[in-house]
């Protein structure tokens, strides 16, 4: 992430093609530039995160280096080492608490699960990814949570990524979805324990992304 002010008048891309809204399978939908109205206070947001808890390449359980780097905030954060997948309360890294969730990003996250069918959503945590060209996410399931009732709200910033719509078996063949800065994926109910993945990300720039995409992963884990 460069450290430049965002520019609120620049070239930012946003997506114009295609519906305001995409539904990949029952409970799961795209809406497409959902985020670019907050996106200025959004970003801030996210680089005031950053700061109080940087991010790091976590190890996967079986001991190698995840290509995505990763940080959280809210009252929980995901955590990845050689005793497996978890929320912890603490930051390993500082052994202290993580930041706060930002006001602005519990707003995005209950407004985007409201509009796709999700009232009353409460996120407690936000895992924040930042993907370098190359950094990829294999096809996986979401259950480290204890709360499968809730949704998961996913914010894509930065450069764009092909997004992996599994079905309910790993060896369902996934769905490629194009996701751009400002789009937001909401996956919940029947679509709660989908497998799901990022494809490699390719080269390119975003103005404030810079040569990253990074995605803003919102749950109930607690
Ligand atoms: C994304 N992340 O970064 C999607 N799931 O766009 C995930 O699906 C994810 O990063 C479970 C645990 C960590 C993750
Ligand atoms: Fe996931």
């Amino acid at each position: 992430m460069d450290d430049a002010t965002p520019d609120l008048f620049g070239d930012v891309p946003t997506n114009s093609s295609g519906p305001a809204r995409m539904a990949l399978s029952p409970g799961a939908t795209v809406l497409r530039g959902f985020a670019l109205p907050s996106q200025a206070a959004v970003w801030e947001a996210l680089r005031d995160v950053a700061a109080a808890a940087p991010f790091r390449h976590m190890a996967t359980p079986g001991g190698l280096r995840m290509s995505v780097a990763s940080t959280s905030c809210g009252t929980c954060g995901w955590v990845s080492d050689h005793r497996g997948y978890r929320y912890d309360a603490a930051n390993p890294e500082s052994g202290g608490p993580w930041p706060g969730m930002p006001a602005v990003f519990l707003e995005l996250a209950r407004e985007a699960a409201a509009v796709a069918g999700f009232d009353g959503y409460q996120p407690d945590t936000c895992l924040i990814n930042r993907y370098e060209v190359g950094a990829r996410l294999t096809l996986h399931q979401d259950k480290n949570e204890r709360d499968f009732q809730s949704p998961i709200v996913s914010v894509s910033l930065g450069l764009p990524a092909v997004f992996l719509w599994g079905g309910a078996q790993r060896s369902d063949r996934p769905l490629r979805v194009s996701l751009v800065h400002g789009d937001v994926t909401v996956w919940g109910g029947p679509a709660r324990l989908r497998f799901h993945g990022v494809l490699p990300i390719r080269e390119g720039r975003h103005p404030w992304a810079g040569a990253c995409r990074i995605s803003l992963t919102f749950r109930k884990a607690g």
